[in-house]
């Protein structure tokens, strides 16, 4: 048998199982991609750890500038807590755990914790 009418055979084989109502698939490939749910870091305000301290950090581990840290520390002292930025959960984490140890490194009880974004 030639090449190209086996090539034909497979074919039409194909568009007829493509084509016939008991085999043809009944649901599609979903190939949706979804974006990972974002996390928030949350700073929790204190009565011990000095203002000056909780500034410095969300400097150095958010990367913030010294206006930006005063706003978010002072909306935490005020209120009892700020969002400090959303991250995939794996930096959100990270970053939060690693803020936190700076102030038990101090022996201060700052804390940082995480929740995913609705
Ligand atoms: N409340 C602290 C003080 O008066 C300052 C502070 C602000 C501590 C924000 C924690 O998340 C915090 N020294």
């Amino acid at each position: 048998m030639q090449y190209d009418e086996t090539v034909e055979l497979i074919r039409a084989g194909f568009l007829e199982t493509m084509n016939d109502p008991v085999t043809k698939p009944k649901t599609r490939a979903k190939t949706k991609v979804e974006r990972p749910r974002l996390h928030k870091v949350i700073l929790i305000n204190d009565d011990y750890t000095p203002r000056e301290f909780v500034t410095m950090v969300l400097k150095a581990e958010f990367r913030m500038t010294e206006d930006q840290a005063y706003k978010v520390m002072i909306t935490a002292h005020k209120l009892g807590a700020c969002v400090v930025a959303v991250f995939t959960k794996d930096v959100a984490e990270t970053k939060a755990t690693r803020a936190t140890d700076a102030g038990r490194a101090k022996g201060y009880p700052l804390l940082f914790t995480t929740e995913p974004e609705e």
